[in-house]
C-alpha cells in the first residue's frame, strides 16, 4: 500500500507554487523529483566527507570511498548482479551506451549486423549510428506497429549469423510501451548477437533482475529513479566487460604508466577515468534505498491505478488521440488533441501550475511513424494523486476549448 500523505511529505519540491499554483509534476518520465532522503546524503557528503576516492591514505577519503563502493554494491543487490565490479558508474544512461558502442568498434567488421528498436530514444540511436559510420556495420531497424508494440515477426526475420548486438529499450520514454526484452534476449542469443537493454524508462516503475534476465548490458540513470543527474550505471557480463576496450583514458583507470606502455586497471576502475560525481554516486546508492523501501509492487500497482484513472478520464476529452495504448504500459500518456499543436497545450498546462512535457521526446522517429511533430506527454509516479490527475484533465479541457 502507498502512504501517500507520508510519501509526499518526502519531497520538498512537490509544495511549491508555479505561477501562483500547487504544482502539479508530471515529468517524471524527463525527471523525477528528490526525496529529502536523498537530499540528505548529498547535503552530508559535502558536510562531513567530501575528498577524492580511491587515491588517499587520510580518513576523509577512505570514509568516501567506502560510501561510494557501499552505494556500488546496494546497486549490485538491486538488479540482483553476481560481483559488484560488473557495476560500472557513468555519467548516465547516455554515457553508458557511448562507452558500450565506442568498445565495439573494435570487434565490428563492416557487413556485420546491428538490430536497434523503432520505439528508442535518440541516445540508443545516436551512438550506434556513429559505430556504423566507423566501422560498415549495418543497422538494421525492428519495425513498430500502430498501437505502439514492436513487430516481433520481423525481428526475428531480421536475426542471422551476421547479427551481432541487438540494442532495446525495456520501456519506450515516448509511449510507455513495456517491450518483451526476455523473448528478444532469448532469440539474439540463438544467433549468437549480444543484447544491450536501456533501462531508463523502466528503472523507476520494474526491478530487473539482470541474472534471470541473461543480459548482457542493462544501462540506466539514477536521475529518473528518484536520484540526482549526472550519474548512471553500466553492468556487463564480466567476459564482456573484460574484452572491452577502455572508453577514457586518464588517472584511475590504469595500473601503470610509462611513457612506452600503460597497463590498466581491473574492472570497474579500467572504465571509470578521473574523479567521478562521488555525492551522485552515494546518492544512487540511497535513492534505491528509498524506492525499495516504498516497493517496486506498491509502486506498479498505484502508478497503474493512476495510468487507468488518467487514461478514462482523458479519453472523453473531444478530438483527443493517445498514442501506444497498449496493455503492458509504464505510467505515461502520450496525446494529442485534433487541431491542436502539442506545444500550445503544454503552455497553457504550464500557466495552471501544470508540468508536461511536449515535442518529439528524443524519440524523433516514432514521431514520424505517426506522422506527427510531437505529443504532449503527461508520465505519472507514485507521489502523484488522484486530485492531481482531477486539475490535470480539467486543464486539459481548458486549453481544448480555448485553443479549438
Ligand atoms: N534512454 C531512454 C529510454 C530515456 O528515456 C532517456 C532520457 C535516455 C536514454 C537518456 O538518459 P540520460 O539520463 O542519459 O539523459 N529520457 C528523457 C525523456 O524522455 N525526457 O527527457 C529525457
Amino acid at each position: 500500500m502507498i502512504d501517500i500523505k507520508k510519501i509526499r511529505s518526502d519531497f520538498p519540491i512537490l509544495s511549491r507554487k508555479i505561477n501562483g499554483k500547487d504544482l502539479v509534476y508530471f515529468d517524471n518520465a524527463a525527471t523525477s523529483q528528490t526525496p529529502k532522503q536523498v537530499i540528505d546524503v548529498i547535503v552530508d557528503y559535502y558536510t562531513r566527507l567530501n575528498s577524492n576516492i580511491h587515491r588517499g591514505v587520510h580518513k576523509l577519503s577512505q570514509e568516501a570511498t567506502d560510501a561510494y563502493e557501499k552505494a556500488r554494491v546496494k546497486i549490485q543487490k538491486h538488479f540482483n548482479v553476481a560481483k559488484s565490479c560488473q557495476i560500472i558508474f557513468t555519467a548516465g544512461t547516455t554515457e553508458s551506451i557511448n562507452l558500450v558502442a565506442s568498445g565495439y568498434s573494435k570487434f565490428l567488421k563492416s557487413d556485420d549486423e546491428l538490430i536497434i528498436s523503432a520505439l528508442e530514444h535518440h541516445s540508443n540511436i545516436v551512438p550506434w549510428q556513429m559505430l556504423c559510420e566507423k566501422t560498415g556495420a549495418i543497422l538494421k531497424v525492428i519495425p513498430m506497429s500502430l498501437d505502439g508494440t514492436l513487430d516481433m515477426n520481423t525481428f526475428y526475420n531480421l536475426l542471422s549469423s551476421k547479427t551481432k548486438l541487438v540494442f532495446v529499450n525495456h520501456v519506450s520514454n515516448a509511449l510507455g510501451t513495456v517491450n518483451p526484452i526476455e523473448d528478444i534476449i532469448i532469440k539474439a542469443h540463438e544467433y549468437g548477437a549480444k543484447v544491450l537493454v536501456d533501462g531508463a524508462q523502466a528503472c523507476p516503475h520494474i526491478k530487473p533482475d539482470l541474472q534471470a534476465l541473461d543480459v548482457d548490458f542493462y544501462v540506466t540513470s539514477a536521475h529518473k529513479l528518484c536520484g540526482p543527474t549526472g550519474v548512471g550505471m553500466l553492468y556487463g557480463k564480466l567476459e564482456l566487460l573484460k574484452s572491452l576496450p577502455p572508453y577514457q583514458g586518464g588517472g584511475e583507470m590504469i595500473s601503470t604508466v610509462t611513457f612506452e606502455k600503460t597497463t590498466y586497471a581491473d574492472l570497474p576502475h579500467k572504465f571509470e577515468a578521473g574523479t567521478p560525481n562521488i555525492a551522485g554516486g552515494i546518492a544512487f546508492g540511497a535513492a534505491l534505498d528509498y524506492m525499495n523501501s516504498i516497493g517496486f509492487d506498491n509502486i506498479a500497482e498505484y502508478e497503474n491505478e493512476l495510468l487507468n484513472y488518467a487514461t478514462n478520464a482523458l479519453k472523453k476529452i473531444d478530438g483527443i488521440k493517445i498514442y501506444g495504448e497498449v496493455k503492458n504500459k509504464t505510467a505515461v500518456i502520450s496525446f494529442n488533441i485534433k487541431g491542436i499543436h502539442p506545444y500550445d497545450i503544454g503552455s497553457i498546462l504550464d500557466q495552471l501550475g501544470i508540468a508536461v512535457r511536449t515535442g518529439h521526446h528524443c524519440a524523433q522517429p516514432i514521431m514520424d511513424f505517426f506522422a506527427i511533430p510531437g505529443t504532449v506527454r503527461a508520465s505519472f509516479s507514485f507521489y502523484n494523486t488522484f486530485v492531481e490527475i482531477d486539475r490535470f484533465v480539467e486543464a486539459v479541457n481548458k486549453a481544448a476549448t480555448m485553443l479549438k
